[in-house]
């Protein structure tokens, strides 16, 4: 049985990698956060499940913070590999925190690789890296080459951890890489991005809950894409003969404005009647276009997105949609 270590089991991606994994056939051991709030709603299923948790998927409380704890949880469970999704992942919120964004995200990445390089059995590792890392980019589509010019505090402090990543494989001969993935939403995504936010805005305007919804910055372009197709990208970067940096993404630069003409089109309704903008929500700077170019993807590993932004518009209001009105509310 092949073993797996995920930090970040409980969002987004560690949820769908830990399905995949388990599909797999991998025993899978993810690394929580002690808190008084318990909040792993997107593992409920797998750890309800008798035929699951404790035979195939194990829980550890670890903070990234303490390496100690990590050291002996990774003496313990001696992985195969290593996918690290653990971190401060909002954009806007890394103005306000910019130090425990650099800390979560950029120096735990640090801390692990340290720890893997002594162990005697090093495990393969994959980190996530983000399409923030190009920031004010001076190419598009972004490939592997293109230069970093980051304009976030998040941004920054995903290059680091691109970059430590990429000098500890070099330098000590690790299997060690990074997805670069852009922006991957699904039904599990939390509702303060952007995605979850319009589609549960639509939900709660066609119930008949609220008439508003407030966003920031509308003149932006992203490249969107499915969040459980990312997770099988990242798998296959750890299965390929050499490990390389890889950019995880569709490839096709949609507006947002485009975005929310499909989701409030898929209700049978018009943004222009519902969105207001809030100068708060206006990041104090932020990339206006990012798109990637997934060809080396493509064909190092043999992955493709299949899912477009507008059909994934429409997955999450048909998803929302579904839910009861309580759950809709504070868009
Ligand atoms: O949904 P967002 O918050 O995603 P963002 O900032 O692009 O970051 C996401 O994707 C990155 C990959 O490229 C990840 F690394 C990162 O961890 C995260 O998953 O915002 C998307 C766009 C931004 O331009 C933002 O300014 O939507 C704009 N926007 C406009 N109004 C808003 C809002 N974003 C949010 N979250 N909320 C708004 O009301």
């Amino acid at each position: 049985m092949t073993t797996a270590l995920i930090t970040g089991i409980t969002g987004q991606d560690g949820s769908y990698l830990t399905e995949l994994l388990i599909g797999k056939g991998y025993a899978v051991h993810g690394v929580v956060r002690r808190s008084s709030i318990i909040d792993r709603q997107r593992i409920d299923h797998l750890t309800r499940d008798p035929a699951i948790y404790h035979k195939q998927l194990f829980l550890h409380y670890c903070d990234l913070n303490d390496i100690t704890t990590l050291r002996r949880i990774l003496n313990k469970v001696q992985p195969d590999e290593f996918y690290h999704l653990a971190g401060q992942s909002h954009v806007g919120l890394s103005f306000e925190i910019p130090e425990s964004t650099c800390e979560f995200t950029a120096m735990a990445t640090l801390r692990i690789l340290e720890v893997l390089r002594d162990m005697d059995q090093v495990p393969r590792f994959l980190t996530t890296g983000s399409s923030e890392i190009f920031g004010a980019a001076a190419e598009s589509p972004q490939t592997e080459w293109t230069a970093m010019r980051p304009t976030s505090p998040y941004g920054v402090a995903k290059s680091f951890a691109v970059n430590i990543t990429r000098v500890y494989r070099e330098a000590f001969g690790m299997f060690a890489c990074t997805a670069i993935c852009y922006n991957h939403e699904s039904e599990r995504r939390s509702p303060n991005f952007v995605t979850r936010k319009i589609s549960r805005a639509v939900a709660a305007i066609a119930a008949g809950g609220v008439e508003t919804l407030k966003l920031g910055n509308l003149d932006v372009w992203r490249d969107w894409g499915y969040a459980p197709e990312y997770v099988d990208a990242m798998w296959r970067m750890l299965q390929a003969d050499q490990p390389e940096d890889l950019i995880v993404a569709t490839g096709i630069l949609t507006s947002l404005e485009q975005f929310l003409d499909a989701a409030f089109a898929h209700a049978g309704l018009s943004w222009r009647d519902h969105v207001e903008i809030d100068q708060r929500l206006i990041r104090p700077s932020e990339p206006q276009r990012l798109v990637g170019d997934p060809s080396r993807a493509a064909r190092t590993i043999g992955w493709h997105a299949r899912t477009s932004a507008v059909e994934l518009a429409r997955k999450l209001v048909t998803a929302d949609r579904l839910l009861p009105e309580q759950e809709l509310v504070a868009v």
